[in-house]
Parts: C-alpha cells; sequence; structure tokens
C-alpha cells in the first residue's frame, strides 16, 4: 500500500529511544520485569514524532488562519491510545520490531495500558471516532471536555449481581497528555446580578460572582491516519482558584480554606453514569457549566491571537458543535461574553450565537430530554437566566407569535420555560432556537426528530433540522482491532481502503469464490478462538469456537432489550429440554453491558442473564448446545476483542428508540451479520447489504404506533403464546435461583403489569421466527461466508470520514489543510 507520509523512524532508532526514555526518564535499568516501564517509554518515543507534528499543524493553521470546528462534548470514550497512534503514525511495525528486540511482543504491552473511560457509551465513542476522522481528513478541529478524575465505574459481577468500583484510569498519571499552564481559565458561579444605570437611559448589568473555580487543561494529542495533522482533545480540570484560598489559609482559616478546595475538585471528579436519576443535580449542571464557560473562553482566546478585537471574522473563523444539550450552556456563555464584556448589542450577540452553534440530537426519549430548574439556574448563573428569559421574549414575540398568531397554546409548548409547579428551562428548545442546524443521527431518526419531536420548529425554521448518519473509524474498529482481516482485504483492494472505506466494496465480487470465502472464515474462526481464550479466562465458561458467536454489547437498558434476547434464550433451552436432538447449531450468547448504578431492571436483568447463565452452561442434557457468557467491564478494549469475532450482531431494540446505534456498523464491518429491528442505522445498514445478508424482523415504527392507538396489552401475548407464557411463569419459580424462588420475577412484572413499555412482547414471535432462519443459513457454510464478506464490503458508508464530510459539506463548511495551500 502506497503511504504518502514516510516513515518517521526506523526500528533501530525506536528501539534506541524506548532505550534512553527507560534509562533517562524512568531510571529503569531492569525493564525486563516491567512491561509497565517499557510501555510508558514507548509512549515516550511516540510522542517525540506526535509533538513534532502537534507543532507543525498549529504553525499551519496559524498563518492561514483557518476556520476551526470546536466539538464541546461531556464525553469522550477513548479506549486506549498506543495501537491507534502507532498505526495512524505508521509506526506500528517498527514499535513492534523494536519491542520484540527488547524481549517483549507488542500486545503485551498494550496490555499495560488503560482504557481513556471518559464517556459512556455511543455518544463518547462517537465522539471519539470523529476526533480521530477530523485529524485524518486534516481538518483544524479542538475537542473539549471534562478531565474526570474517574471516568466510567469499572463493573465487576459478584454471585451475577453488578458491583461497581471506581475507575482509576490515571492513578500513576497518563503518558497521552500535557498539562497547558499557559491556557488556565477562572470561572465565576453563584452570586447577583447588579444592574447599573448608564447616563444615556440605557443599563449595564454586572454578575458579582460568589466563587470562582480554575479550570487547569491538559491536552491529549489526536493523531490522524496517514495524515499531516495531529489536533487536540483539550480536558479541563477544576481547582481551588488559588488567591482566594491562599488568603483564607494564611488568615488560619485552615478548615474552610481545605473545604472549599475540595468543593472546588469535585466538579471534575466524576462522570456520571448516565442515569435519570441524576437528572437535576447541581453539580452535574456545575459540571456543564464549568467545561462550557472554559472553552468558549479558550475559543475567544485563540480567536483574539490571530485577529484581535476584531470580532467582525468570528462566525466565519469559528464553528461550535454541540454534542446532545449537555453543553447548551455554552450558548448563554458566549452570549453573556459579548454582552457584558465586549459590549455588543442584544441583538448582534444572539445573531452571533445563531451563526456559530450547531447541535446534534442523540435521542428521542422523553426521560433524557435535558431540563434544569429555573431556581438552579437562577442559585448557579443568575445572569444566564435572565439572558435565556430575554431569547425566550425575543422568539415568543417576534417568532413564534409571527408565525401563530393569538396561538397561546403553541406559545406555551415551545417556550424555553416549561410552567408548571416548578418551572423547567428546556435545553433542547434552547439549542433549536440558538442553532443554526440541527441533526438526528440516522435518517430515521432525523426524520422522527421532525415528524414527532419538533415538528414546529421545522415549520419555523425550514431547512435547520437535518440529518448526519453517524460512523465509526475504520483505524480502529478494523485495522488496529482485526489484523488479519485487514491483511486479507490489503491482499485484494490496492488501495487505502483504512483511508476510503468505501473501496472495500470490490471485494463484494469474492463473496461466492470459495478459496476467499474459506481465507474469510478461518480468519473468523482464528479471531473466536483467542475470544474464547479470553471467556475462559474472564467467565471460567469454556465455549467452542465452531459455535455461533451471536453478541449484544451496549449499554444495558430497556430499550435495547437485552431481555428479548434472555426471553429467547428461555425458549430455546426449554425445547431442548423438551427435545434434547432439537435441531439448532449450538450457539454461545455473548453479552458485555454495564448498567446505570441507580437503574433498578437494569440490574435485574444483568442478573437475571448470570443466573440463567449459571444453569444454562452446566446442564449436560442440553449436549453444549446453548452457552451463555456475560463478560464484565465491557469497554472499548473488550469491545477490540469480542468485536472480530462475532458471527451474529444483535440490534434488537424498540423500533423508533435507538437514535442510531454504532456498534451495529463495526461489527457488520468485521463480518458478522445482524439479527436486527427497522430501527436507527439498522435501517441503513440494511439498505447498503441487502435484504438477503440481514435478518430483520418485528414492528416498525408505524406498527407499534398502530399497536398503541388500538391499546396495547401484554397479556394477548402472555394468553396466546404458550412459549412466552412458560417462559415468563418460569422466572417465578426457582429453577434458576435454587431456594430462592422469584429473585427472577422483577422482568415478567415488568413485561406484564408494568404495561411492557418497550413493546418485547409484540416483537418476540417474530424475532424467534427470524432466529430459525438465522440458524438455517449459518448451517449452509457457503451461504454464511458470503453473508459475512458481503458485510464488510458494503460499509462505506459507515465510516465516520463519511458522516465528517457530511458535517463539513452541510453544516461546518470547512476546508481542509491540504486544499489551502
Ligand atoms: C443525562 C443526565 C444526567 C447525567 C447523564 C446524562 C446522559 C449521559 C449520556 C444522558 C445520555 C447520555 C448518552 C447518550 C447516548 O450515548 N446516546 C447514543 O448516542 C449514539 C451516538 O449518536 C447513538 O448511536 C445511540 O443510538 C444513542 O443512544
Amino acid at each position: 500500500m502506497a503511504t504518502a507520509i514516510k516513515k518517521p523512524l526506523t526500528a533501530a532508532q525506536f528501539k534506541k529511544k524506548v532505550l534512553q526514555h527507560l534509562n533517562f526518564t524512568s531510571s529503569q535499568t531492569d525493564y525486563q520485569q516491567d512491561p509497565t516501564a517499557v510501555l510508558r517509554a514507548v509512549c515516550l518515543t511516540v510522542n517525540e514524532v506526535v509533538y513534532e507534528k502537534l507543532t507543525e499543524t498549529n504553525q499551519y493553521h496559524k498563518e492561514h488562519k483557518s476556520r476551526s470546528i470546536n466539538y464541546l462534548s461531556l464525553e469522550y470514550l477513548m479506549g486506549r491510545m498506543l495501537s491507534n497512534n502507532l498505526h495512524n503514525l505508521d509506526l506500528f511495525d517498527v514499535a513492534q520490531k523494536a519491542v520484540a528486540n527488547l524481549g517483549f511482543e507488542i500486545e503485551d504491552i498494550f496490555e499495560e495500558g488503560h482504557d481513556l473511560a471518559l464517556g459512556n457509551g455511543g455518544l463518547g465513542r462517537l465522539a471519539a471516532c470523529f476526533l480521530d476522522s477530523l485529524a485524518t481528513m486534516d481538518f483544524n478541529a479542538v475537542g473539549y471536555g471534562i478531565h474526570y478524575e474517574h471516568g466510567l465505574f469499572k463493573q465487576q459481577f459478584h454471585q451475577g449481581r453488578q458491583i461497581e468500583t471506581p475507575d482509576e484510569w490515571r492513578e500513576y498519571g497518563n503518558p497521552w497528555e500535557v498539562c497547558r499552564p499557559e491556557a488556565v481559565q477562572n470561572i465565576p458561579l453563584f452570586g447577583h446580578v447588579e444592574t447599573i444605570a448608564n447616563t444615556d437611559g440605557s443599563v449595564k448589568k454586572v454578575w458579582h460572582s460568589g466563587q470562582t473555580i480554575k479550570g487547569v487543561p491538559w491536552d491529549v494529542p489526536i493523531v490522524g491516519y496517514n495524515s499531516k495533522t495531529v489536533n487536540v482533545l483539550r480536558l479541563w480540570e477544576s481547582r481551588a482558584s488559588s488567591h482566594f484560598d491562599w488568603e483564607q489559609f494564611n488568615s488560619g482559616d485552615y478548615q474552610d480554606a481545605h473545604s472549599a478546595q475540595n468543593h472546588a475538585e469535585t466538579i471534575s471528579k466524576v462522570l456520571y453514569p448516565n442515569d435519570e436519576t441524576d437528572a437535576g443535580k447541581e453539580l452535574r449542571f456545575i459540571q456543564q457549566y464549568f467545561f462550557c464557560a472554559c472553552s468558549v473562553k479558550d475559543i475567544i482566546k485563540r480567536y483574539s491571537q490571530q485577529h484581535g478585537n476584531d470580532w467582525s471574522q468570528f462566525a466565519d473563523k469559528v464553528a461550535i458543535q454541540l454534542n446532545d444539550t449537555h453543553p447548551t450552556i455554552a450558548i448563554l456563555e458566549l452570549m453573556r461574553t459579548l454582552i457584558d464584556e465586549y459590549d455588543f448589542a442584544w441583538l448582534d450577540a444572539f445573531a452571533m450565537c445563531r451563526k456559530v452553534f450547531a447541535y446534534t440530537n442523540h435521542t428521542l426519549l422523553p426521560e433524557a430530554l435535558e431540563k434544569w430548574s429555573v431556581d438552579l439556574f437562577n442559585k448557579v448563573l443568575p445572569r444566564h437566566l435572565e439572558l435565556l428569559f430575554s431569547i425566550n421574549e425575543y422568539f415568543l414575540n417576534e417568532e413564534v407569535s409571527k408565525m401563530w398568531p393569538g396561538n397561546d397554546q403553541m406559545r406555551r409548548r415551545l417556550s424555553l420555560i416549561e410552567e408548571g409547579e416548578t418551572q423547567m428551562v428546556r435545553m433542547a428548545h434552547l439549542c433549536v432556537v440558538t442553532s443554526f442546524k440541527v441533526n438526528g443521527v440516522a435518517q430515521i431518526h432525523s426524520d422522527l426528530v421532525k415528524s414527532d419531536l419538533f415538528p414546529e420548529f421545522d415549520q419555523l425554521y425550514p431547512e435547520k433540522l437535518t440529518n448526519v448518519t453517524n460512523g465509526v473509524t475504520p483505524r480502529r474498529w478494523l485495522k488496529a482491532c482485526n489484523p488479519e482481516l485487514s491483511k486479507l482485504l490489503d491482499s485484494k483492494v490496492k488501495v487505502d481502503w483504512a483511508k476510503d472505506l468505501s473501496s472495500l466494496s470490490s471485494v463484494a465480487k469474492f463473496a461466492d469464490d470459495e478459496k476467499f470465502q474459506q481465507k474469510f472464515m478461518a480468519i473468523k474462526h482464528n479471531n473466536k478462538i483467542k475470544l474464547a481464550e479470553e471467556i475462559l479466562a474472564s467467565t471460567g465458561v469454556e465455549v467452542s469456537p465452531d459455535a455461533i458467536f451471536d453478541v449484544q454489547i451496549k449499554r444495558l437498558h430497556e430499550y435495547k432489550r437485552q431481555h428479548l434476547s434472555f426471553m429467547h434464550i428461555l425458549a430455546l433451552y426449554r425445547r431442548l429440554l423438551a427435545d434434547p436432538d432439537y435441531d439448532m447449531h449450538p450457539r454461545v450468547y455473548i453479552f458485555g453491558a454495564k448498567a446505570a448504578p441507580g437503574y433498578y431492571l437494569a440490574k435485574e436483568i444483568i442478573y437475571a442473564i448470570n443466573k440463567v447463565a449459571d444453569k444454562v452452561n452446566n446442564d449436560d442434557r442440553i449436549k453444549g448446545k446453548l452457552k451463555v457468557v456475560f463478560m464484565p467491564n465491557y469497554r472499548v478494549t473488550l469491545a477490540e476483542k469480542i468485536i472480530p469475532a462475532a458471527d451474529v450482531s444483535e440490534q434488537i431494540s424498540t423500533a423508533g428508540k435507538e437514535a442510531s446505534g454504532t456498534g451495529n456498523m463495526k461489527l457488520a464491518l468485521n463480518g458478522a451479520v445482524t439479527i436486527g429491528t427497522l430501527d436507527g442505522a439498522n435501517v441503513e445498514i440494511a439498505e447498503e447489504v441487502g435484504d438477503d445478508n440481514i435478518f430483520i424482523f418485528g414492528n416498525t415504527v408505524d406498527d407499534i404506533k398502530a399497536l398503541e392507538a388500538n391499546g396495547y396489552n401484554p397479556y394477548d401475548y402472555y394468553n396466546n403464546d404458550e412459549e412466552i407464557k412458560a417462559c415468563l411463569d418460569w422466572l417465578h419459580t426457582d429453577y434458576f435461583t435454587p431456594g430462592k424462588p422469584g429473585e427472577l420475577s422483577a422482568i415478567a412484572h415488568s413485561l406484564l403489569d408494568g404495561g411492557d413499555p418497550y413493546r418485547l412482547l409484540a416483537d418476540f414471535a417474530d424475532y424467534a421466527k427470524a432466529n430459525i432462519a438465522l440458524d438455517k443459513a449459518y448451517k449452509d457454510k457457503a451461504r454464511w461466508a458470503r453473508m459475512a464478506i458481503i458485510n464488510t464490503a458494503k460499509m462505506g458508508k459507515f465510516t465516520s470520514d463519511r458522516s465528517i464530510q457530511d458535517y463539513v459539506d452541510n453544516i461546518w463548511k470547512l476546508t481542509p489543510m491540504s486544499s489551502q495551500g
């Protein structure tokens, strides 16, 4: 494969530098016993190349005054960095040789690395894929986020139940980040607003804050693949503002000085684990403001370094993307800064915000739409609340009432403030009103955003609501995680497919080629052998690589319906007990999922799957035809091991509930065949691979709406389907929890008396039927190989490079480095 960028180091030079770092940076001479020290030295070696490129990137954009995209996200799920950085710099082979020369396997060195798990799931991982693509495509981009001391909790199982322990990702430092004291910011909070009358009759507002928090930036370099660019992810850490504390400390008030410090440092202490019970928490609100304020100040500082006090080009040079509503406060912060600190007229400041911000919506679930009480706003950010009210007044009077004169109901419905016992601020409404574009993350989701979530906004602002279908980086999710398949693809595709994923479509012509099928499936088999070892090590369960590896990996949530698969496992087990010769190819169900710590039913589902797994895996009567494993502590690194080994990808959410999904893309890219509903990006995956190469089942969005219009009653399914009845009744016995009947009842309750909110029972029979079709297809080796190959070949659309190009063309309007001369 042609590489435009020359290798920066030879293996001998690389090894020499690693040894130098071992000697002079760590004083570590007997490194043979210490793979952690070697990892550190390898990272420091890579950083020498990385930081040189970072300087060049910065230099270029300074000279060209390039327009930048500033991606604001509360979450970044980066995973490990070394392997990807080596691939992206074309240093993988070099490092592998150098490290082998020192007596280590490179994979063992990788295993010493920590995941950067500063995110919950899809939204955070999407941000990470986007940063990879932005750097790969040579765009001027900065990611802004929070430098959480603890990322997403670690998960263990104790007797089948989830236990959470803190994530200590940087307890002993992180070689991929550098502190930037020169870019520290001070952030005011609390206090009150003073109104000062000017001599000309106008008024000036002055916010007297009650506390100041220091924001310390840590930069993580983001290395593009085979590109000129190294961008940065800038993560803000909160500290006590130093002058304030020292005064108190010196006056002898040690205790209070300490508690102020603790309070300040709490802000960036921990990532909220995506839990509805967290909604409304003051600390989460302060986290959001803290990071938005730091980022807006930093963006303005970077702009002024090039343009001084000339604001005329700000909107031409700066775009800010809001990753969901979590960073919405950035809008009010920019507005406040322009008016209070740079003397902008209100209308000019508002117009500026409307040119700079764009917002991505990631959910239609009503409970996930962010709202904050007006009281909390008033306490923490009184000046921002005033501005919010002024925007609302303008919006309702100048826009809503002009479009729908005299329609008070419409004013109430669209208002940025929800009236009621407590007034609440609707963050998504503020985003839609104040952004120049709003996008959903898959076609069906964006259509529903228009038709169901914001139909009036679509009328009011035609063209504002749009779609950008998600994507994933093929560098991490194929090249790095599946090296054998990557080599096979290299042998058939002459261009660099990792940079041009659509080029893989040429592999479709080998889908029926027997030799190619054999090679493709042999690689899958090898990956399954490796995963089987990992499963044995982490769960103690022995699984056969000849079985179908059926994978469901994602956060645990009722709408994702892990319990649909669970119910089907019960049904299969029952069929096998009734007839040990029941005709099915052996199947291993592999789950990976974390439940939010306060999400009761999600935790019950984990427990139930683990309990059924214990029983099924140890039941000789079923001759090993069914195995169930729940791999603990699902995270990016584990996904990289599971995905290359998957035969089947479970994407079985209730239609209309999963905005997009991105695991579905990663699994299909690695040759897994999807069994799924017409939801999220599954719809587009089906379009790309064709109906013959995917198993679609279940009710569509329209079907579900019709079911609900007729009054959905789960008992209709319970009473009319013997298998559903038997499986639900089983959960009340002690069959899976000897001596403790009813321990698994919560699931049955939620599906019957709880009303089955995610319409699981309505899809059960069709899911079972689709599984029979899938089983039949798998038994036909040539047919399955063909399906798997087509899936890999037809994933071109789902590279995050395409997503980024869509954002660039339709929203951000950026020009890449190379095209700027
Ligand atoms: C809310 C309130 C308080 C604390 C945390 C939160 C919170 C945190 C994270 C709410 C939601 C999230 C994350 C949402 C998420 O990951 N959404 C997923 O985004 C993916 C990328 O677009 C989609 O593919 C998934 O369909 C969508 O579920």
